[in-house]
C-alpha cells in the first residue's frame, strides 16, 4: 500500500433505550487509517457474536495486506480487492459458526468500513448500515442500503415516502454471514481537505433525520469525539429504539506525504 495518511477518528457506540444488549461492533485503527461498523442480528446475544467477528476478522485481514512482507499488494488499486477478500473471509466464518453452533443458527451482521490512503478512501459496505460524506457543509449518503425499503425504491414500486410506510423497516436483503458467498460494494473516493465521514448502524439514520445530522456536524464537527457523542445523545432523545454507533474519521491531508509527480499522476488516476 501507498503510504498512510494521519487518520483522526471517534467513535461511540450506545445500546440505546429499548434494547438489553448492544449488538453493534466497531473499531477504529489509526495506524492503518481503518473504521468498521457492524450491526449484529440473530437470536439471543449470537448477534453480538456475528458482528463481534465480522469486525476482527476484516481488522486482520487488512492488518496482513498492509504488513510490508506482502509487498506484491502495494497498489492503490489492490485495496479493493483486499477489503473483499477480508469482508468475504468474515462471512465465511459466521456462515461456518452459525451452522456449527446452535445457539448461533440464524445469526447475520451488516458491515462498513472505510480505509483511507494517501490520497483518498476505499468505501465498502454489506447490508444497511451507512456511510456519509460531510463536505462543505452538506451531508451526502456514499452508500445504497441493501434493505427491503431501498429495493422497493430502486425498482420504481414505491417512492421513498410509500416505501418508509409500506415495507417492513429493518429487512436486510444482504448480510455477512447468511449465505455461503456475498457480494461486497466497493468504491474508491478522492478526499478533500476537511472531508468528515461518518460510519453508522441504522439505529443512527433511523432515528435522526439527514437534515439533523448534517446540522450537528456542521455545528460540532471541528471536535469529533463532541459531535459523536452529541449524534448519539439525538438517537436517544429522538426515542433509542436501537442500538447506536457513529464512528467519525477525518484524514489530515497537509500531512501526507506527496511522493514524486509520477506517484501523485498515478495516484490521480487511479482515484485513489
Ligand atoms: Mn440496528
Amino acid at each position: 500500500m501507498s503510504s498512510r495518511p494521519q487518520v483522526e477518528f471517534s467513535n461511540v457506540s450506545h445500546a440505546g433505550l429499548k434494547r438489553k444488549h448492544n449488538e453493534d461492533s466497531a473499531v477504529t485503527d489509526a495506524s492503518m487509517g481503518l473504521a468498521l461498523v457492524a450491526d449484529g442480528m440473530g437470536g439471543y446475544k449470537s448477534g453480538e457474536v456475528a458482528s463481534a467477528i465480522a469486525v476482527q476478522v476484516v481488522l486482520d485481514g487488512i492488518r496482513e495486506a498492509l504488513t510490508p512482507v506482502h509487498k506484491s499488494r502495494s497498489a492503490d488499486s489492490d485495496q479493493a480487492q483486499v477489503m473483499r477478500d477480508s469482508i468475504g473471509r468474515a462471512n465465511t466464518r459466521i456462515y461456518n459458526a452459525a451452522n456449527a453452533l446452535p445457539q448461533c443458527q440464524g445469526m447475520g451482521t451488516t458491515i462498513v468500513a472505510a480505509l483511507f490512503t494517501a490520497t483518498g478512501v476505499t468505501l465498502a459496505h454489506v447490508g444497511d448500515s451507512r456511510i456519509y460524506r460531510f463536505r462543505d457543509n452538506q451531508l451526502k449518503q456514499m452508500t445504497n442500503d441493501h434493505s427491503l425499503v431501498q429495493e422497493m425504491i430502486d425498482r420504481g414500486f414505491y417512492s421513498a415516502e410509500e416505501a418508509q410506510a409500506n415495507t417492513p423497516k429493518n429487512l436486510v436483503t444482504r448480510a455477512l454471514g447468511v449465505e455461503e458467498m456475498v457480494l461486497v460494494d466497493v468504491q474508491q473516493q478522492p478526499l478533500a481537505a476537511g472531508d468528515i465521514f461518518l460510519l453508522c448502524s441504522d439505529g443512527l439514520n433511523d432515528m435522526v433525520q439527514d437534515e439533523e445530522i448534517s446540522l450537528t456536524l456542521g455545528k460540532y464537527g471541528a471536535n469529533l469525539s463532541t459531535a459523536a457523542q452529541e449524534l448519539v445523545r439525538l438517537a436517544n432523545q429522538n426515542g433509542g429504539k436501537d442500538n447506536v454507533t457513529v464512528v467519525l474519521a477525518r484524514a489530515t491531508l497537509d500531512s501526507i506525504p506527496t511522493g514524486g509527480p509520477l506517484t501523485r499522476i498515478k495516484s490521480f488516476l487511479m482515484g485513489g
